[in-house]
């Protein structure tokens, strides 16, 4: 099923994901299509959240939207969609509240809950097929880009998918999420197995319909203890990588680069750099806790590109604090000595509230100041 897309005219994020030596470095921006643009709530209108996700028309035309605000000066696109798709396609009902985020009715309660059940019995291509829609609005995306920068497409990783699951919404206290993994560790396990196997299949999925790389999105990593991350999330996220690369060859695609977004996961940054233990993603995606000279520091001379990791918030600051942001990011990466190994992002998704011209500002001053 091959598809005949525009040749690409800035591949930038994609050389630099393989580590190679570029001429500047790439920038892209997690939730970059989204609340913080007033174009976003205009082309939303009254409409349910997940609904624009299923409509391939509305959602690459909010997957361009910061790409066209921001021509020039953005290196990539990541598709509109949620990680939460993942649940709904096992069989889960996922509400999005306006104003108050995702929502599941019935989350599951224990193992012996029929619906743990019916999840786990869930067949892996029947569930993606169902997701057919995700595929549909990548192609879309992709013709309508027309080559100005490549796509990302991505999945939420399993512990994170686990405690939306388990929890039935976001969270602060975890008490589903730790009870499932303390009191009921193996159905913990064959439940994180279960998704690390459609999201492999979900995501090669995605690069079939034409997303260049692909982002695993574990935005709960920071929930685990070492002991816990290493038992339970670092299995399945090995899972992925280890076995999206088989599945794409099997396919007969190209590889892509594989991102890993662990956030809050800082103790597990010298693991997830290792190879023979995470098995294989090309990208270390840093949140603003890490002090970017120590992550380095960490890498070492390993071949691992680090993405990251301004705190989202300086973009409601001054325009000096961005400047003097953005320099220790450029310092700490070591750029001019380099110019490899990084691809520049927020430590997490920009948030509501911010001015889009904070986010140019953000851009110009990363340009201004990689200028070799
Ligand atoms: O440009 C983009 O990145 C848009 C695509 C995108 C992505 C990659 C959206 C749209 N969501 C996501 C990933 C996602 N969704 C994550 C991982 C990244 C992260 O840690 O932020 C998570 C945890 C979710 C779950 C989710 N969906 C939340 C968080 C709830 C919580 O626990 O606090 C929320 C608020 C959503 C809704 C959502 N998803 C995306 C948008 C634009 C919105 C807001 C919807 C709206 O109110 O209009």
């Amino acid at each position: 099923m091959g598809h005949d897309f525009a040749p690409m005219k800035n591949d930038l994020i994609i050389r630099a994901a393989k580590g190679e030596k570029v001429e500047r470095p790439p920038i892209w921006v997690m939730r970059q299509a989204g609340r913080y643009l007033p174009e976003y709530h205009e082309a939303k209108g009254g409409r349910d959240f997940f609904e624009c996700c299923r409509d391939p028309e509305v959602s690459s035309t909010l997957t361009l939207q910061p790409i066209e605000r921001f021509a020039g000066l953005i290196d990539a696109a990541i598709i509109f969609s949620d990680i939460l798709v993942i649940p709904q396609a096992l069989g889960m009902v996922v509400e999005m509240i306006d104003k108050k985020g995702p929502h599941f009715p019935t989350p599951l309660v224990s193992p012996d809950d029929g619906q743990y059940a019916s999840v786990m019995a869930k067949d892996t291509l029947e569930a993606v097929e169902e997701l057919e829609y995700v595929y549909r609005a990548i192609t879309m995306t992709r013709k309508k880009l027309q080559g100005r920068v490549p796509l990302i497409g991505f999945c939420g990783a399993p512990w994170t998918l686990l405690c939306y699951m388990t929890e039935g919404g976001g969270t602060k206290l975890f008490v589903q999420s730790k009870t499932w993994l303390y009191k009921y560790p193996e159905a913990t396990k064959a439940l994180l197995q279960k998704i690390a196997e459609v999201c492999v299949e979900y995501l090669a999925r995605q690069v079939q319909a034409g997303a260049q790389l692909v982002q695993v999105f574990d935005s709960w990593a920071g929930e685990m203890s070492p002991t816990s991350f290493r038992d339970f999330a670092l299995p399945s996220l090995a899972y992925i990588s280890e076995n999206l690369p088989k599945r794409l060859a099997e396919l007969g695609l190209e590889q892509v680069p594989m991102i890993l977004f662990p956030k809050g996961a800082w103790y597990a940054l010298d693991t997830v750099c290792s190879r023979e233990a995470s098995g294989g993603y090309d990208v270390i995606g840093l949140d603003w806790q890490h002090a970017p000279a120590e992550a380095v520091k960490t890498r070492g001379d390993r071949k691992i590109v680090l993405q990251g990791n301004a705190d989202p918030g300086v973009l409601y600051g001054t325009k000096e604090a961005i400047t003097a942001t953005v320099k220790e990011m450029v310092e700490g990466f070591g750029w001019a000595e380099r110019q490899s190994g990084w691809i520049v992002n927020l430590g997490h998704g920009i948030t509501p509230f911010v001015k889009p011209d904070s986010l140019k500002f953000f851009l110009e001053e990363i340009h201004r100041q990689t200028k070799l």
